[in-house]
């Protein structure tokens, strides 16, 4: 990934990657890029945990330099989202199996601070008779969104 960058882009990033690592540990926790999505105003579009289940590739619960790099090459429309809604949907779906059941996918429209009411979602989910989506039906609601 960081291959496309030259090196004036890769010590940008690295900048603000230092000022938003406020303790100096290399890694950026939730609260230090919290602040981060609140002073660039991206909080709202780009919930803070939705941005870790996408881009928290080793699951330490921090972000990485290469980690933050992905996150704004997607992030700047320039990647392939598609990788990263996989990786998601596992996430998601914490019984392991390989399909996203009707709450699974109520805690991700919560994260997403979507203006939808996970209520109807549900209820339209039941009233549709699909209990599951699998991995493409995620994909292509994600898609419609
Ligand atoms: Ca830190
Ligand atoms: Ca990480």
């Amino acid at each position: 990934m960081a291959g496309k960058f030259s090196e004036e882009d890769l010590a940008s990033f690295r900048t603000v990657f230092n000022s938003i690592d406020t303790d100096g540990n290399q890694l950026l926790d939730r609260d230090e890029f919290q602040k981060f999505a609140d002073e660039v105003g991206s909080a709202d579009s780009f919930p803070t945990d939705l941005i870790f289940l996408l881009f928290d590739e080793n699951n330490d619960g921090k972000l990485s330099f290469d980690e933050f790099v992905t996150f704004l090459t997607v992030g700047s429309g320039s990647g392939d989202f598609s990788p990263f809604f996989e990786r998601l949907f596992k996430k998601l779906d914490k019984d392991n199996n390989g399909t996203l059941d009707v709450d699974e996918l109520v805690d991700f429209i919560k994260l997403c601070k979507v203006p939808v009411d996970p209520a109807v979602v549900k209820q339209e989910l039941v009233k549709s008779n699909k209990k599951d989506l699998t991995l493409p039906e995620f994909l292509e609601l994600l898609n419609s969104i």
